[in-house]
C-alpha cells in the first residue's frame, strides 16, 4: 500500500517518461522530415522513445503490482519544431536535467515517508538519469563544436548511428 504522497509522485513520474518518450518522438520526426540524409540522429530519437517508453512500463509494473492502478494521463503540450539542430538538442539536455530533478525529488521523498521500497525501486532511475544526462550533454557538446560544419555533420550523424548499434539503446 502506497502512503498518497508516494503514489502521486510515482503516477506522476509515470507520465513523465511517457510524455519524454513522445518528445523524443516527435523530434525524430521532425529531424527525419527536415533532414531526410541525417538517419544516425532521427533513428536515435526513434529509439531513444522506445527506450523511454520501457522507463514509463517499469513504473506502471511496479505500481500495479504493489495494488495502485496505474492509470495513464496524457495531455501533454509538445514542441512540434525547433529553429535548428543545435536548439533541439539543446532543449533535449535541459529535459533531461529537469527528469533527474524529478527523480531526486522522488527519493527525497520516498526517505521523507520512509517507504524504502519505493527508495531502492528508485535507484535504477537515479543510474539512468546519470546516463541520459551526460550522453544528452555529449551530443549537444559535439554539435556545438560543429557548428556550421556540414562534412562535420555527416561524420557525427555516422558517428551516432554506430554509437547507436554499440549500445543497442
Ligand atoms: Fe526516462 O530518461 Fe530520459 O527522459
Amino acid at each position: 500500500m502506497f502512503k498518497k504522497k508516494i503514489l502521486i509522485g510515482l503516477k506522476k513520474q509515470l507520465n513523465k517518461e511517457l510524455e519524454s518518450s513522445l518528445l523524443y518522438l516527435s523530434m525524430a520526426s521532425w529531424v527525419e522530415y527536415k533532414y531526410g540524409n541525417l538517419e544516425g540522429i532521427y533513428n536515435f530519437l526513434y529509439d531513444h522513445s522506445e527506450e523511454e517508453k520501457k522507463h514509463m512500463l517499469k513504473l506502471i509494473k511496479y505500481l500495479n503490482k504493489r495494488g495502485a492502478y496505474a492509470d495513464i494521463v496524457y495531455q501533454f503540450n509538445l514542441k512540434k519544431s525547433w529553429n535548428t539542430l543545435k536548439e533541439l538538442f539543446q532543449k533535449l539536455y535541459k529535459h533531461e536535467q529537469k527528469i533527474s530533478d524529478e527523480i531526486n525529488l522522488l527519493v527525497d521523498l520516498s526517505l521523507k515517508e520512509k517507504d524504502f521500497f519505493t527508495y531502492n525501486f528508485l535507484q535504477w532511475y537515479v543510474e539512468e538519469q546519470i546516463e541520459e544526462e551526460g550522453l544528452s550533454k555529449m551530443i549537444l557538446d559535439k554539435i556545438n563544436f560543429l557548428e556550421n560544419d556540414k562534412g562535420g555533420l555527416y561524420l557525427f550523424d555516422y558517428d551516432l548511428k554506430n554509437f547507436h548499434k554499440k549500445n543497442k539503446l
